[in-house]
């Protein structure tokens, strides 16, 4: 039977979409892909291999060797550490998918996820309810990673017909496995920090509104894509996902609802100009009328499975 991998699959989101597709699809037909030496806790249930997507003699035999037909892709590096390492970053961002996309294109692979972010729109690209079509100019090296990227996925479907598939994830929030590097995880650490301690320090400005979505959500749009018929996908880009708009200070209330103590702090550094080029809000009604997308967790519910399941 065809196989699936997720390669970036210690990560973040790798971590829950792993438990997810094994549960659907079974253990064994989901592989676990990672350059760290160890499966994470959550995953290591199931098959895990070390792998570099950089090693593309390396990825190709395993894919092929393994009739693995259905690849996410998820390595890479996010906004705030990119920034620290922009070679590199370009390098690992767009070598892999590279590599995955060829392996398409020669019939090995049958369908690719990979994840786009709202980082491809820039300081020229309307702000609030920013549409799927738009002006683009990214500032950072991860978002020209991610539009470049989002070009060479559409011209390999529209040149050589390869079913790639994208999102432009907003910031993501979960309790499951930390977040990777980016400038949107301040509204993770807000609830490990609230529970812990009862205060946070926020690297970013009070009244900086981002895009975000609980993982749940995000997990769940992934699959719907997936699953979605070819046939009624108009973007083979990426598409617009909108989730939930909120700045610290109300992320920050949203929290004293449940612990009346807790004392929030700003301190800007080098992510704000990262944040500032960012949309406030997103238009996702392409992700709605092709795939029936539909958001489940408000800020409120999000809060409340946050602090309910961070110890
Ligand atoms: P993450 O940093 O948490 O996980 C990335 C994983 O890739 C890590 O486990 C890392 O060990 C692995 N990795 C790094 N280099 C590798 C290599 N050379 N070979 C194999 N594995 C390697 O990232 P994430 O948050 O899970 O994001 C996954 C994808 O989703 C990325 O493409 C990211 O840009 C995108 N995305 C994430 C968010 C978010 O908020 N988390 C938002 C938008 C887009
Ligand atoms: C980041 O902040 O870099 C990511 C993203 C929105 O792509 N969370």
């Amino acid at each position: 039977m065809a196989k699936t991998i997720i390669i970036g699959a210690g990560g973040q989101i790798g971590t829950e979409l792993t438990l997810t597709l094994r549960n659907t699809h079974g253990k064994e037909q989901i592989i676990a892909a990672d350059i760290k030496t160890h499966a994470p806790p959550l995953i290591e249930d199931g098959p895990y291999v070390q792998m570099d997507i950089l090693d593309r003699d390396s990825v190709r035999n395993y894919i092929i060797d393994h009739r693995v037909e259905t690849v996410y892709l998820l390595a890479a590096l996010l906004s705030a550490t990119a920034e620290k390492n922009p070679d590199f970053a370009w390098k690992l961002n767009m070598d892999g998918l590279f590599t995955i996309l060829d392996l398409a294109k020669e019939g090995y692979v049958k369908k690719i996820f990979w994840p786009s972010s709202i980082a491809v729109f820039g300081p020229t690209t309307p702000a609030d309810q920013t549409p799927q079509h738009t002006i683009m100019e990214p500032s950072t090296v991860y978002g020209i990673s991610k539009q470049a990227g989002e070009r060479w996925c559409e011209y390999y479907y529209n040149k050589f017909g390869v079913d790639v598939r994208s999102i432009r994830y907003p910031g993501l929030i979960s309790y499951k496995s930390p977040p990777g590097g980016g400038t949107t995880d301040y509204a993770v650490d807000i609830f490990y920090k609230a529970k812990a301690s009862g205060k946070f320090t926020c690297f970013l400005s009070k009244d900086t509104a981002l895009p975000m979505m609980f993982m749940d959500d995000a997990i769940r749009a992934t699959i719907q894509l997936m699953d979605a018929p070819a046939d009624r996908l108009r973007i083979r880009s990426a598409y617009n996902l909108g989730g939930i708009s909120f700045t610290p200070e109300e992320i920050a209330a949203s929290i004293r609802k449940q612990l009346p103590e807790f004392e929030i702090t700003y301190e800007p550094d080098f992510r704000q100009a990262i944040a500032d080029s960012w949309p406030n809000s997103i238009n996702d009604s392409y992700a709605v009328s092709d795939w029936d997308w539909n958001l489940e967790f408000d800020l409120a519910r999000m809060t409340h499975e946050m602090l309910k399941n961070i110890p």
